[in-house]
């Protein structure tokens, strides 16, 4: 299991109030502890934003985190306790406080073509895909493609030296040792046709794109992850998947959510069915980075109504699928926080370490609004109370841990029956049917095996078992 890290709201590790690697490495401990085999690190370039997604210089840790030896120090004591560190590396653009992009503007070669520049004014009425947002920003005499906003123009890989230079960024973190990347945007580096003058996916041109920038790091390490992020229809996320080795499942994530709220086992029969074809075979090209939420999203916790039991049902329902999940950071915690386009921070608040809101490694670089303090939501409180949200949610991520075969299992058969989900897992070696009870009401179901409560509360004798609404067993 990967934790998907945002290092500003982690751990302190110098006072100043902001997360920064010094903290993140004295807390290695904790992630080990909770489980984890591998750590996603949200952007840590220099970049003058909060998330870190609009970079001003691909070959520098942001001051605010610390600085390339205590990245060092960082990756080497993750290495010493057998975690692997991915970098989520945002290729797709630079921040407009970007040298290349200042030296474009002075018309500088080659900069000037490492960007999109209108060359038709019909291009203007182009409009961002999933929400028709402007995508040309006016500067100077001339308008620059930035379709993640003003404050992001777009790279243009049509420039073979741009192209070089992106390779030249994959072997600069490769060699200070991070494990892979997690892929910003990849469905983006050429998403604006000159011929149409639209906005469109050219998912062969970004697959080669890919392709090529996967081939070349693992010149460098054969082993390396690549995760890609293509927030689309399953068919968009498989199209990519197959080149970078790893595909998150934005599919998954709305599947398990929606089939909670529905209270249908036939919506995740079907959705699973739907979004995973490739787990009813053994013949795959790609594994499933599975996830219930992360740092683009509303919390689990607040997407499930705010109801603790429900939020452990669907980590329970996401370890018994196959694929590698992610875990976003505080989820352990039962943090809450809504997703707003246009304030896309509440979901991003400081890691709650203590009950007071303040101590040692805590950060404060933002108010807390959903995970105040004093309301037992912090680490401190939880971590000792066996029926807290953190104890049950490392008890379902142990249960994982213990299993991690489910990782490449096929999944054998999947139904469902009076409002029961079904699913036997299927490997070489092992076997397990896992029940899901999607409803407010006992559901008795047959069940051989020995009975093994995930969460939630079941009553067996001989074949048949007893499942109180919102419990999980597996039978093994
Ligand atoms: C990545 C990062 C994100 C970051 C950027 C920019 C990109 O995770 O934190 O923003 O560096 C689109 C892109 C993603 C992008 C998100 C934010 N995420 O594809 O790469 O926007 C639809 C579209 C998706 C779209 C999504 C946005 O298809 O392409 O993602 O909407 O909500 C069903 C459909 C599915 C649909 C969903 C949701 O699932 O099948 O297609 O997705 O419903 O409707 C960062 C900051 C931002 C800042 C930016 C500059 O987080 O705040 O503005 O940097």
């Amino acid at each position: 299991m990967f934790y998907e890290l945002f290092l500003r709201s982690f751990a302190d590790g110098n006072g100043d109030g902001i997360g920064d690697l010094k903290g993140a490495t004295a807390k290695l401990d904790y992630l080990k502890e909770l489980g984890m085999e591998g750590i996603w690190l949200l952007p840590i370039m220099s970049s003058p934003s909060y998330h870190g997604y609009t970079v001003t210089d691909f070959y520098d840790v942001n001051s605010v985190y610390g600085d390339i030896k205590e990245l060092r120090h960082f990756l080497a004591e993750a290495h010493k306790r057998n975690l692997k560190v991915i970098l989520d590396l945002p290729l797709n653009h630079t921040s407009t406080n970007h040298e290349w992009f200042l030296r474009a503007l002075n018309g500088e070669k080659p900069y000037s073509h490492w960007y999109l520049w209108l060359e038709n004014k019909s291009w203007l009425q182009a409009r961002r895909p999933w929400d028709k947002q402007k995508v040309w920003t006016p500067i100077n005499d001339t308008f620059y493609y930035s379709l993640f906003g003003p404050g992001s123009p777009d790279l243009n890989y049509e420039s073979d030296s741009l192209w070089q230079e992106g390779r030249r960024i994959l072997t600069f973190w490769l060699s200070l040792g991070f494990d892979g990347f997690r892929f910003d945007a990849a469905k983006h580096i050429f998403d604006f046709s000159r011929e149409s003058g639209n906005c469109e996916y050219l998912h062969d041109k970004n697959i080669e794109f890919w392709a090529d920038m996967v081939t070349h790091s693992k010149k460098i390490n054969p082993d390396a992850v690549f995760v890609s992020e293509v927030w689309d229809d399953w068919e968009t996320v498989e199209n990519y998947s197959s080149t970078f080795g790893i595909g998150f499942n934005f599919p998954l994530s709305y599947v398990v959510k929606e089939a909670i709220e529905e209270k249908s086992a036939t919506k995740f029969v079907k959705g699973l069915r739907g979004t995973m074809p490739h787990y009813f075979d053994d013949a795959r090209s790609f594994e499933s980075g599975i996830f219930l939420t992360n740092h683009d999203m509303t919390r689990l916790v607040t997407s499930v109504g705010g109801n603790h039991s429900l939020a452990l049902f669907a980590m329970s329902v996401l370890v018994g699928v196959p694929g590698l999940p992610f875990l976003f950071y505080g989820e352990e915690l039962g943090m809450e926080g809504t997703y707003n386009e246009l304030f896309n921070e509440e979901q991003l608040e400081p890691f709650p370490w203590y009950e007071s809101g303040f101590g040692p490694g805590q950060t404060e670089w933002k108010a807390v609004d959903k995970n105040r303090p004093n309301t037992g939501r912090s680490y401190e409180t939880q971590k000792s109370r066996k029926d807290s949200f953190f104890s049950n949610y490392k008890r379902i991520v142990a249960f994982r841990r213990d299993h991690p075969w489910i990782r490449c299992a096929r999944v054998e058969t999947l139904y469902e029956e009076s409002g029961c989900v079904h699913m036997t897992l299927k490997s070489e070696t092992r076997e397990m049917t896992l029940v899901y009870n999607f409803s407010d009401a006992p559901v008795w179901a047959e069940c051989r095996g020995k009975i093994v409560n995930l969460v939630g509360s079941a009553h067996g004798s001989d074949n048949r078992v007893l499942l109180e609404p919102w419990t999980s067993v597996a039978l093994k």
